[in-house]
Protein backbone atom coordinates (compact mmCIF):
# COMPACT_ATOMS: atom_id res chain seq x y z
CA UNK A 1 0.00 0.00 0.00
CA UNK A 2 1.77 3.54 -0.75
CA UNK A 3 2.03 5.47 2.10
CA UNK A 4 -0.10 8.73 1.89
CA UNK A 5 -2.78 5.83 1.76
CA UNK A 6 -1.82 3.98 4.52
CA UNK A 7 -1.76 7.23 6.72
CA UNK A 8 -5.15 7.89 5.15
CA UNK A 9 -6.51 4.79 6.57
CA UNK A 10 -4.85 5.20 9.95
CA UNK A 11 -6.34 8.78 10.40
CA UNK A 12 -10.01 7.23 9.45
CA UNK A 13 -9.26 4.14 11.80
CA UNK A 14 -8.07 6.46 14.80
CA UNK A 15 -11.06 9.17 14.22
CA UNK A 16 -13.14 5.63 14.67
CA UNK A 17 -11.73 4.00 17.68
CA UNK A 18 -11.74 7.79 19.28
CA UNK A 19 -15.82 7.97 18.63
CA UNK A 20 -15.72 4.35 20.17
CA UNK A 21 -13.79 5.75 23.56
CA UNK A 22 -15.27 5.77 26.62
CA UNK A 23 -14.22 9.33 26.80
CA UNK A 24 -17.05 9.82 24.07
CA UNK A 25 -19.48 8.26 25.78
CA UNK A 26 -18.72 10.78 28.80
CA UNK A 27 -19.40 13.98 27.37
CA UNK A 28 -22.20 12.36 25.58
CA UNK A 29 -24.50 10.53 27.60
CA UNK A 30 -26.89 9.35 24.86
CA UNK A 31 -26.97 8.40 21.49
CA UNK A 32 -23.84 9.55 19.01
CA UNK A 33 -25.61 9.36 15.82
CA UNK A 34 -28.75 9.84 16.33
CA UNK A 35 -30.88 12.71 18.56
CA UNK A 36 -29.72 12.64 22.35
CA UNK A 37 -32.27 11.83 24.71
CA UNK A 38 -35.12 14.63 25.31
CA UNK A 39 -35.40 15.48 29.10
CA UNK A 40 -37.29 18.90 28.68
CA UNK A 41 -41.24 19.44 28.15
CA UNK A 42 -40.71 22.08 24.82
CA UNK A 43 -38.52 19.50 23.30
CA UNK A 44 -41.64 16.79 22.83
CA UNK A 45 -43.28 18.70 20.56
CA UNK A 46 -39.64 19.90 19.02
CA UNK A 47 -38.99 16.44 18.30
CA UNK A 48 -42.37 16.02 16.75
CA UNK A 49 -41.91 18.52 14.18
CA UNK A 50 -38.51 16.99 13.57
CA UNK A 51 -39.88 13.60 13.02
CA UNK A 52 -42.79 15.26 10.64
CA UNK A 53 -40.42 17.13 8.76
CA UNK A 54 -38.21 13.94 8.11
CA UNK A 55 -40.56 11.69 7.09
CA UNK A 56 -42.78 14.53 4.59
CA UNK A 57 -39.09 15.29 2.83
CA UNK A 58 -38.10 11.81 3.10
CA UNK A 59 -41.02 10.21 1.74
CA UNK A 60 -41.09 12.89 -1.03
CA UNK A 61 -37.68 12.33 -1.90
CA UNK A 62 -37.84 8.66 -2.42
CA UNK A 63 -41.10 8.97 -4.40
CA UNK A 64 -39.71 11.65 -6.86
CA UNK A 65 -36.52 9.76 -7.39
CA UNK A 66 -38.39 6.71 -7.86
CA UNK A 67 -40.67 8.03 -10.41
CA UNK A 68 -37.72 9.76 -12.17
CA UNK A 69 -35.96 6.94 -12.23
CA UNK A 70 -38.68 4.68 -13.82
CA UNK A 71 -39.57 7.80 -16.41
CA UNK A 72 -35.64 7.26 -16.97
CA UNK A 73 -35.59 4.12 -18.67
CA UNK A 74 -39.19 3.77 -19.77
CA UNK A 75 -39.30 6.88 -22.26
CA UNK A 76 -35.19 6.69 -23.56
CA UNK A 77 -34.38 6.73 -26.68
CA UNK A 78 -33.28 2.81 -28.16
CA UNK A 79 -32.81 1.66 -31.78
CA UNK A 80 -35.66 2.71 -33.67
CA UNK A 81 -37.82 4.07 -30.70
CA UNK A 82 -37.34 7.71 -30.26
CA UNK A 83 -37.18 9.31 -26.70
CA UNK A 84 -40.27 10.86 -25.64
CA UNK A 85 -39.97 14.70 -24.89
CA UNK A 86 -43.27 16.33 -22.97
CA UNK A 87 -43.76 19.58 -22.09
CA UNK A 88 -45.61 19.25 -18.98
CA UNK A 89 -48.82 18.87 -18.21
CA UNK A 90 -50.58 22.42 -16.39
CA UNK A 91 -53.08 20.38 -14.38
CA UNK A 92 -50.22 18.68 -12.54
CA UNK A 93 -48.12 21.59 -11.79
CA UNK A 94 -50.62 23.08 -9.93
CA UNK A 95 -51.34 20.31 -8.26
CA UNK A 96 -48.06 19.39 -6.84
CA UNK A 97 -47.42 22.86 -6.26
CA UNK A 98 -50.79 23.66 -4.08
CA UNK A 99 -50.28 20.69 -1.83
CA UNK A 100 -46.82 21.76 -0.77
CA UNK A 101 -47.90 25.23 -0.11
CA UNK A 102 -50.29 24.18 2.06
CA UNK A 103 -48.18 21.74 3.84
CA UNK A 104 -45.14 24.66 4.66
CA UNK A 105 -48.03 26.82 5.76
CA UNK A 106 -49.16 24.39 8.21
CA UNK A 107 -45.64 23.70 9.06
CA UNK A 108 -45.28 27.10 9.46
CA UNK A 109 -48.14 28.19 11.33
CA UNK A 110 -47.64 24.97 14.17
CA UNK A 111 -43.88 25.89 14.32
CA UNK A 112 -44.72 29.62 14.85
CA UNK A 113 -47.38 27.91 18.22
CA UNK A 114 -44.61 26.01 19.59
CA UNK A 115 -42.25 28.81 19.53
CA UNK A 116 -44.64 31.19 21.14
CA UNK A 117 -44.96 28.44 23.73
CA UNK A 118 -41.47 28.41 24.13
CA UNK A 119 -40.29 31.91 24.46
CA UNK A 120 -43.15 34.34 24.47
CA UNK A 121 -45.37 32.68 26.63
CA UNK A 122 -44.94 34.02 30.37
CA UNK A 123 -42.73 31.57 32.57
CA UNK A 124 -44.90 30.25 35.31
CA UNK A 125 -44.54 32.11 38.89
CA UNK A 126 -43.10 29.11 40.56
CA UNK A 127 -40.43 29.12 38.24
CA UNK A 128 -36.55 29.19 39.82
CA UNK A 129 -35.32 32.01 38.31
CA UNK A 130 -31.38 31.54 37.68
CA UNK A 131 -28.53 33.66 35.92
CA UNK A 132 -26.14 32.22 33.51
CA UNK A 133 -23.62 34.97 32.27
CA UNK A 134 -20.99 33.70 29.63
CA UNK A 135 -17.37 34.78 29.50
CA UNK A 136 -14.41 34.09 28.08
CA UNK A 137 -14.83 31.29 28.79
CA UNK A 138 -16.62 30.08 31.14
CA UNK A 139 -20.46 30.14 33.26
CA UNK A 140 -20.94 32.57 35.51
CA UNK A 141 -24.04 31.32 37.26
CA UNK A 142 -26.38 32.97 39.83
CA UNK A 143 -29.21 31.45 41.91
CA UNK A 144 -31.92 32.93 44.53
CA UNK A 145 -31.10 32.25 48.19
CA UNK A 146 -33.90 31.65 50.53
CA UNK A 147 -35.97 34.52 49.58
CA UNK A 148 -36.23 33.25 46.05
CA UNK A 149 -35.67 36.53 44.10
CA UNK A 150 -32.53 37.14 42.10
CA UNK A 151 -31.06 40.63 42.61
CA UNK A 152 -32.31 42.66 39.38
CA UNK A 153 -30.01 41.92 35.94
CA UNK A 154 -28.92 45.55 34.42
CA UNK A 155 -27.43 44.64 30.98
CA UNK A 156 -25.79 48.16 31.19
CA UNK A 157 -23.91 47.39 34.59
CA UNK A 158 -22.12 43.86 33.83
CA UNK A 159 -18.44 44.82 33.76
CA UNK A 160 -15.42 42.66 34.94
CA UNK A 161 -16.15 42.23 38.42
CA UNK A 162 -19.60 42.56 37.93
CA UNK A 163 -20.73 39.65 35.37
CA UNK A 164 -24.50 39.90 36.49
CA UNK A 165 -24.31 43.54 36.36
CA UNK A 166 -26.44 43.37 39.24
CA UNK A 167 -26.43 46.53 42.45
CA UNK A 168 -25.09 45.32 45.21
CA UNK A 169 -27.39 47.11 47.14
CA UNK A 170 -29.94 45.23 45.43
CA UNK A 171 -32.11 43.46 48.83
CA UNK A 172 -33.36 40.63 46.30
CA UNK A 173 -29.97 39.76 46.03
CA UNK A 174 -28.12 39.87 49.53
CA UNK A 175 -28.55 36.02 49.77
CA UNK A 176 -28.10 35.37 46.11
CA UNK A 177 -24.99 32.52 45.43
CA UNK A 178 -23.02 32.07 42.83
CA UNK A 179 -21.12 29.38 41.06
CA UNK A 180 -18.53 28.80 38.38
CA UNK A 181 -19.13 26.25 35.33
CA UNK A 182 -22.06 24.63 38.01
CA UNK A 183 -25.30 24.34 37.21
CA UNK A 184 -27.99 22.11 39.12
CA UNK A 185 -31.82 22.36 38.35
CA UNK A 186 -34.36 20.79 40.11
CA UNK A 187 -37.23 18.22 38.67
CA UNK A 188 -40.37 18.80 37.49
CA UNK A 189 -39.84 22.60 38.53
CA UNK A 190 -39.84 25.66 35.68
CA UNK A 191 -36.46 27.68 35.55
CA UNK A 192 -36.53 31.14 34.30
CA UNK A 193 -32.94 31.67 32.76
CA UNK A 194 -31.93 35.48 32.80
CA UNK A 195 -29.05 35.02 30.20
CA UNK A 196 -26.12 37.08 29.47
CA UNK A 197 -22.51 37.45 28.13
CA UNK A 198 -19.59 39.47 29.78
CA UNK A 199 -17.18 40.12 27.16
CA UNK A 200 -18.32 38.28 23.37
CA UNK A 201 -21.55 36.62 21.61
CA UNK A 202 -21.63 32.96 23.25
CA UNK A 203 -24.56 31.04 23.35
CA UNK A 204 -26.46 28.38 26.13
CA UNK A 205 -27.23 24.78 24.56
CA UNK A 206 -27.81 21.82 25.82
CA UNK A 207 -28.74 19.23 23.10
CA UNK A 208 -30.80 17.29 25.83
CA UNK A 209 -33.34 20.01 26.34
CA UNK A 210 -33.79 21.13 22.71
CA UNK A 211 -32.62 24.00 23.79
CA UNK A 212 -30.64 26.93 22.64
CA UNK A 213 -29.87 30.51 22.78
CA UNK A 214 -27.46 33.45 21.77
CA UNK A 215 -25.96 35.32 24.99
CA UNK A 216 -25.00 39.00 23.26
CA UNK A 217 -23.28 41.51 25.58
CA UNK A 218 -25.41 44.62 25.99
CA UNK A 219 -28.34 42.54 26.96
CA UNK A 220 -30.51 39.98 29.24
CA UNK A 221 -32.23 37.64 27.93
CA UNK A 222 -35.29 37.03 30.29
CA UNK A 223 -37.75 34.84 28.14
CA UNK A 224 -35.79 31.29 28.40
CA UNK A 225 -37.56 28.71 30.38
CA UNK A 226 -37.35 25.32 30.95
CA UNK A 227 -38.72 22.21 32.84
CA UNK A 228 -36.46 19.33 32.95
CA UNK A 229 -38.48 16.05 33.57
CA UNK A 230 -35.77 13.19 34.03
CA UNK A 231 -32.61 13.26 35.63
CA UNK A 232 -29.61 13.13 34.89
CA UNK A 233 -26.11 14.77 34.18
CA UNK A 234 -25.47 16.71 31.45
CA UNK A 235 -23.83 19.51 29.36
CA UNK A 236 -23.89 23.24 28.84
CA UNK A 237 -21.58 24.10 26.05
CA UNK A 238 -21.11 27.19 24.53
CA UNK A 239 -22.30 27.07 21.08
CA UNK A 240 -20.84 30.39 19.43
CA UNK A 241 -17.20 29.96 18.56
CA UNK A 242 -15.98 32.52 21.32
CA UNK A 243 -12.16 32.90 21.16
CA UNK A 244 -9.52 30.57 21.53
CA UNK A 245 -10.57 28.94 24.57
CA UNK A 246 -14.33 28.58 23.26
CA UNK A 247 -13.59 24.38 22.96
CA UNK A 248 -13.33 24.00 26.89
CA UNK A 249 -16.51 26.22 27.59
CA UNK A 250 -18.05 23.70 29.12
CA UNK A 251 -20.90 24.04 32.40
CA UNK A 252 -21.52 20.85 34.54
CA UNK A 253 -25.53 20.68 34.39
CA UNK A 254 -27.35 18.14 36.93
CA UNK A 255 -30.82 17.46 37.15
CA UNK A 256 -31.76 16.13 40.51
CA UNK A 257 -34.74 15.79 43.02
CA UNK A 258 -36.72 19.01 44.53
CA UNK A 259 -35.06 17.34 47.91
CA UNK A 260 -31.75 17.09 46.65
CA UNK A 261 -31.72 20.83 44.74
CA UNK A 262 -32.48 22.52 48.05
CA UNK A 263 -29.67 20.82 50.21
CA UNK A 264 -27.77 21.31 47.49
CA UNK A 265 -28.70 25.02 47.52
CA UNK A 266 -28.19 25.06 51.07
CA UNK A 267 -24.48 23.60 51.04
CA UNK A 268 -23.54 26.41 48.51
CA UNK A 269 -25.29 29.78 49.68
CA UNK A 270 -22.49 32.15 51.37
CA UNK A 271 -22.09 35.47 51.96
CA UNK A 272 -23.18 38.03 49.79
CA UNK A 273 -21.25 39.48 46.62
CA UNK A 274 -21.49 41.30 43.62
CA UNK A 275 -18.96 39.04 41.54
CA UNK A 276 -18.53 35.77 41.08
CA UNK A 277 -17.05 33.04 43.69
CA UNK A 278 -14.80 31.54 41.63
CA UNK A 279 -13.35 29.46 44.39
CA UNK A 280 -16.04 28.29 46.21
CA UNK A 281 -14.54 29.89 50.02
CA UNK A 282 -15.78 28.41 53.15
CA UNK A 283 -19.35 31.00 54.58
CA UNK A 284 -17.39 33.72 56.07
CA UNK A 285 -19.59 33.05 58.70
CA UNK A 286 -17.22 30.22 59.42
CA UNK A 287 -14.22 31.57 59.07
CA UNK A 288 -12.16 32.52 61.99
CA UNK A 289 -11.75 36.42 62.86
CU1 LIG B 1 -18.47 30.93 24.52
Amino acid sequence: MPLPFRRFTGVVLMSFLALLSPAHAEVRQTSVWWLPRNVNMFGHEIDFIFYLILWLTGVTAVAVFSVMIYFLVKYRARPGVPAIHSHGNNTLEVIWTTIPVFIFLALAIYGNEQWTQMRLRTPPADALPVAVVGEQFGWNVRYPGPDGKLAKMVASKVGKDNPFGVDPADPDGMDDFTTYNDIVFPLNRPVRLYLGSKDVIHAFYVPEFRLYQDMVPGRVYDFVWLKAEATGNFQLACNQLCGQGHYKMFGKLAVVEESAYQDWAKSKATAPTASVDKSNPVPVSLVKK
